[in-house]
């Protein structure tokens, strides 16, 4: 598009009259609205490990809901938190943001973070390369890493997420945060760069496993996408 062409159109953007939808182009204080990702899998893609409908509600319900209520909150928010990436927002919640944007910004990082993490189920699914490496670095075995994983996840009381993060030093560590909480959050008692998470707010499982969130974070194990927590690990 032409500069002259590409001014027009976005003056006219700019009276919020544009093709009808002023929610995304309206007033000066605009910023772009999030959306939900799609996810790279069907629905029914995580069986028997994750049901279809599980996945379905979290995905199309849940987590739409958080990508609607940060943008309902952002429409009110101070311009610093506007015109930002998902991660650059991240590191502004400090214990001054407002909870809706701490709580639903969140959601809408954990969730979209999570689906990329998951996949069909496989054998013997383990981490490769660096990430395998650093894994054994740090926790002496991929099973001692696993089991340090399982018990924090299991000890979560009420909701929140259980993380593999690697801290400023370049070191790995398990930890865990409550609500929609991350470590990228200046808030967050963690503090780091998330390579792995696991959802166990009780809407992430269960319609299928109940009051049995030990079998969920066991089964697990078998959808992790190891070379997608290693492309995190590299961040
Ligand atoms: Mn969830």
């Amino acid at each position: 598009m032409k500069r002259r062409q590409f001014l027009k159109l976005t003056a006219f953007a700019g009276t919020g009259l544009w093709l009808g939808a002023p929610h995304a182009w309206g007033a000066a204080s605009a910023s772009a609205d999030f959306s939900l990702p799609p996810l790279p899998y069907p629905y029914p893609a995580l069986t028997p490990v994750i049901d279809a409908l599980t996945m379905e509600i979290h995905h199309s319900k849940h987590h739409q809901a958080y990508v609607d209520n940060l943008n309902k909150a952002l429409k009110t928010a101070d311009p610093k938190f506007l015109n930002v990436k998902l991660e650059t927002l991240m590191s502004l919640i400090d214990s001054q943001a407002p909870v809706a944007i701490r709580n639903n910004g969140g959601g809408h990082y954990n969730h979209s973070m999570f689906w990329k993490l998951l996949q069909p189920a496989k054998a013997d699914n383990q981490p490769k390369g660096e990430l395998k490496k650093s894994i054994e670095a740090q926790f002496g075995s991929f099973d001692q890493f696993k089991s340090q994983f399982q018990d924090a996840a299991l000890k979560v009381f009420g909701s929140g997420w259980v993380w593999l993060f690697k801290t400023q030093e370049g070191q790995l560590k398990v930890g865990t945060t409550a609500n929609q909480d991350n470590p990228l959050m200046p808030v967050s008692a963690i503090q780091g760069q998330p390579v792995l998470a696991l959802d166990v707010w009780e809407h992430a499982y269960y319609l299928q496993y109940q009051n049995k969130r030990k079998d969920y974070i066991q089964n697990f194990w078998q959808i992790v996408n190891w070379s997608q927590a290693e492309s995190n690990f590299k961040l």
